[in-house]
């Protein structure tokens, strides 16, 4: 242990038990995200001890630079795993769409839990309620830096103008309601949800006008890769479904050499949770059941992902990302 700083308590009856850190970026949304897993797994495990430690990251820093201009794959992972790295803390709450589709050496998704909605929402100016992308007025300037986002509705509603948008969700509203740049925003409806903004979405994008990111909506949890008693106990985390869905997109975003600063989008669906089996899982709390999703299905979500990458690849998707590529680095 490079560091020593694993951590211990001495309770009243002499035992001593470890305190699990959870690292987390420092936005209103990550707490609220890391909370969530803190409470699940109290639920599971009521005698845990856990002790959850914010940071900053590169993405938190650069506020007002387009996430896909920074440069940079782990935006929001790279000081979160520097301190999983030197024990500062165990684990680490992410937003599953940020975390890189290849994780450095070391590192790896403990967990990934059940998804929230994983589709776009339209929040739109005061003023504007009661319409919808398709009746908001010719040029109206709609606020998104995801080219995702922008790349897929400018071909749908060519009608409409699309400008970058910076900040954290709570910055983006203000932007949003104070001003009169936008006349709507497009966010995940996970996040505003997990706000407690749901009052805000007029429009739920479904996948014909625009597809979600890879991950969008799943949170997972990262850890040491040689934390297998850690690997154990928050396999209790995983949501089978989930799992295998982001297993597909992952291995799919994966193959095509995707990144934040490429529009690629996707529509999963599970036609059948067959391949799931119940197991029990040997941990500390007796009785604590949970799917587990078993390595052959693994394998053919991976497998999926990667043909449906090769596909597209053979249909022109690599000159297509190459030109998008460049696109972003002379904007
Ligand atoms: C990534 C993108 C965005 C985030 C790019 C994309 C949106 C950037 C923007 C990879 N990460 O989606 O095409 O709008 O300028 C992010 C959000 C969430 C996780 C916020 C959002 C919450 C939803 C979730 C930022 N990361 O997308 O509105 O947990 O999936």
């Amino acid at each position: 242990m490079e560091e020593g700083l694993l951590k211990y308590i001495r309770n009243g009856d002499g035992k001593v038990s470890r305190i699990f850190r959870i690292g987390t970026r420092k936005s209103q949304l990550a707490r609220i995200q890391t909370d969530s897993v803190a409470d699940k797994l109290k639920e599971l495990y009521p005698d845990i001890i856990l002790e959850i430690v914010g940071m900053s990251t590169i993405g938190d820093k650069n506020l007002d630079t387009a996430l896909s201009k920074i440069g940079e794959k782990s935006l929001f992972t790279k000081e979160l795993e520097n301190a999983l790295e030197k024990n500062i803390v165990d684990l680490v709450v992410h937003s599953l769409k940020d975390l890189p589709t290849t994780l450095p050496p070391g590192f790896t998704i403990a967990a990934v839990l059940k998804r929230e909605n994983p589709h776009d929402a339209v929040v739109l100016h005061p003023k504007n309620v009661g319409k919808s992308l398709e009746t908001l007025s010719e040029n109206s300037v709609i606020g998104t830096s995801s080219l995702r986002r922008a790349a897929q509705l400018k071909k749908r509603f060519p009608h409409l103008e699309f400008k970058d948008i910076r900040g954290n969700l709570n910055t983006r509203l203000k932007k949003l309601d104070e001003k009169d740049d936008f006349a709507a925003i497009i966010l995940a409806a996970a996040g505003l949800r997990r706000m407690g903004w749901e009052n805000r979405i007029s429009q739920i994008l479904e996948p014909n006008d625009c597809m979600y990111a890879v991950g969008q909506g799943a949170l997972a949890v990262e850890v040491r890769a040689r934390d297998t008693d850690i690997l154990e106990m928050l396999s209790v985390l995983n949501d089978g479904d989930t799992v295998l869905r982001c297993i597909a997109e992952r291995a799919f975003l994966r193959h095509l050499e995707g990144g934040c600063s490429v529009p690629v989008a996707v529509h999963t669906e599970m036609k059948n949770s067959q391949c799931q089996e119940e197991v029990d899982v040997p941990c500390q709390r007796v009785g604590v059941t949970t799917v587990k999703v078993d390595g052959e299905s693994q394998d053919k979500a991976e497998r999926l992902g990667i043909d449906l990458a090769k596909l597209l690849l053979s249909k022109g998707a690599k000159e297509i990302l190459t030109a998008a590529r460049q696109q972003n680095d002379a904007r």
